[in-house]
């Protein structure tokens, strides 16, 4: 595979990911060199549009990460245009079902195994004609957010749906949903139950379950959970957190 996250997968490692808010191809160069395994322009929250996940993608280019998308929504027009700008891993927000997990795979997967649409205008550059569609739906790995009460009471149903490559916990949402505030790197025992269930079901399925974090030291506890793709944090919050920190220590000194 031309994707370095399956080949990480595929040896049983846990793939370390960045998220990319700003929309800058050269925010994109910098984090692009930390030692990610891949970066994630996202698409939902991030303030991001279409063209300067281009332009990151393009900054991608000359450095071993895989290029990832969080798309805003599971919606066939945004998600063939990820891919066929090269995007090589599709987080998909809010899947709550089987049905919308399956259409999700749909819109990922050229046919017969689903429904996306042909024209790889900037993925299909770097293959010989033609042998990118070939590989394509192989290659691009496909992960449904859970991040619901609902998509953790369907978690069996939504893990047996054929080309899921995994999933993605968003904890933040999957939080509000069980009525605790917003918060990334939970330790309530309610919580850590449904993110063991997700390890323990995917396990069963040999599929690769991955979160959302806020730094290193809960993304080191999900990798030592069993979580097999695990974000740091976004760069805006990289670059805030260690921005106030020299301020405190400067004003300190
Ligand atoms: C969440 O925490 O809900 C997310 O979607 C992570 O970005
Ligand atoms: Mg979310």
């Amino acid at each position: 595979s031309v994707n370095n996250v399956k080949q990480i997968w595929n040896s049983g490692g846990a793939v370390v990911n960045a998220w990319l808010s700003i929309p800058s191809g050269f925010a994109a160069e910098v984090i692009a060199q930390c030692g990610f395994d891949s970066v994630t322009v996202d698409l939902q929250h991030g303030v991001q549009d279409y063209r300067s996940m281009v332009e990151c993608f393009q900054a991608m280019g000359a450095h071993p990460v895989t290029p990832m998308v969080r798309v805003p929504w599971n919606e066939p027009g945004i998600i063939g245009r990820v891919l066929d700008a090269g995007a090589y891993g599709l987080i998909c927000p809010m899947v709550n079902t089987p049905r919308e997990a399956g259409n999700l795979v749909s819109y990922a997967k050229y046919p017969p195994a689903g429904a996306r649409s042909n024209g790889p205008i900037r993925a299909g550059m770097y293959h010989a004609a033609g042998t990118y569609q070939k590989k394509a739906n192989d290659d691009v790995a496909v992960l449904p957010m859970i991040e619901t009460k609902t998509a953790v009471e369907n978690i069996e149903q939504i893990l047996d749906v054929a080309g899921i490559d995994g999933v993605y916990i968003g904890p933040t949402d999957l939080g509000f949903s069980y009525g605790l505030g917003p918060k990334v790197d939970y330790t309530e025992p309610e919580i850590l139950r449904i993110y063991e269930k997700v390890v323990k079901e995917c396990n069963r399925r040999k599929l690769n379950p991955g979160i959302h974090c806020s730094g290193a030291e809960g993304a080191a506890r999900a990798i030592n959970m069993g979580f097999k793709l695990v974000t740091i944090s976004d760069e805006a919050g990289l670059m805030s957190t260690y921005a106030k920190l020299q301020v405190k220590q400067t004003r300190k000194m």
